[in-house]
């Protein structure tokens, strides 16, 4: 992919664990690769297609030295949100931050750390069958989208369903939005339980009634066996109230594990259920 880079800016900063080093301060080198579709530019020569390194450069020093951090991991973790945040062309970054002067008491040329962030696409399933449960989707929606690193992109209409699994309760609300993510999967789960613990979602029978459900479909092209967060979902590709709403957004998109599309794996199912 293309990119923009930015190689070894010296700042002289406030940040580490000692008091001297917040106090004194020191030098940094501060790198930054910027991975964004260069062509557009290229093509047309207008600067408002790409990302200004200029501008860049001088918010990178004057947000690293406004703060205090102990650690240099923090300090690449701060100015990698803001620049993901701040210039929407930037699919993702590397940022790489070194210390040429820590105190350590060894002769080395430098310290450092270099982390990679970037956006991520995800799909979450929303089901609910208590109270407003159209109302409750909503609800949901619009806290996701309220979440620091986190864009709503996409939504699908909602479908009243038939419950699946205990079936002696009342009609779900489903739907199923995409979204885009500066969350790990883990960080992206911890969002959503507390927002089903928000709309006080309560576990009292397996598969009973809910305020909200929200359950993470897929994570980019992951397959990760996390017993906490498995993706894609170990049961999406059976459940018609996924799959219905998931090829209004994504009907192309290919289950990373089956290698199939979401309207096949809706066609399959469809074959051996007539409930929709
Ligand atoms: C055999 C045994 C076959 C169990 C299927 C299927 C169990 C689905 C649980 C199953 C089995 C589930 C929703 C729902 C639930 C929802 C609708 C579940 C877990 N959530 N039904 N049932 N919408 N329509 O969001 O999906 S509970
Ligand atoms: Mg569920
Ligand atoms: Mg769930």
């Amino acid at each position: 992919m293309d990119k923009i880079f930015i190689k070894d800016l010296e700042v002289y900063g406030y940040h580490g664990v000692y008091i001297e080093e917040k106090n004194m301060g020191q030098r940094f080198f501060i790198s930054a690769e910027l991975y964004l579709d260069l062509n557009p530019p290229g093509m047309t020569d207008d600067l408002n297609k790409t990302v200004n390194y200029a501008e860049l450069c001088h918010k990178i020093e004057q947000r690293f030295i406004e703060k205090k951090f102990d650690l240099i991991e923090s300090c690449a973790e701060y100015l990698a949100n803001i620049i993901l945040n701040e210039y929407t062309l930037i699919d993702k970054v590397k940022i790489n931050i070194k210390k040429p002067s820590a105190p350590i008491g060894k002769p080395l040329k430098y310290v450092g750390v270099e982390i990679e962030r970037g956006w991520h696409t995800a799909f979450i399933g929303l089901g609910s069958n208590l109270g407003d449960k159209e109302g409750n989707l909503k609800l949901a929606i619009d806290m996701i989208k309220e979440t620091e690193g986190i864009k709503v992109t996409k939504q699908s209409q909602v479908y009243i369903t038939k419950p699946v699994g205990y079936t002696d309760q009342d009609n779900f609300a489903n739907s199923v939005i995409q979204l885009k993510t500066l969350k790990k999967p883990k960080e992206l789960l911890e969002t959503m339980l507390k927002i089903e613990e928000a709309l006080k979602r309560e576990r009292i029978i397996r598969w009973g009634p809910r305020t909200i459900d929200l359950d993470i479909l897929l994570y980019d092209d992951i397959v990760s066996t996390d017993e906490n967060i498995v993706v894609p979902h170990p049961r999406m590709h059976e459940r018609l109230f996924v799959l219905k709403p998931l090829s209004d957004i994504a009907p192309y998109y290919i289950h990373p594990l089956l290698n199939k599309t979401i309207i096949q794996l809706w066609e399959e199912v469809t074959k051996s259920n007539k409930d929709f």
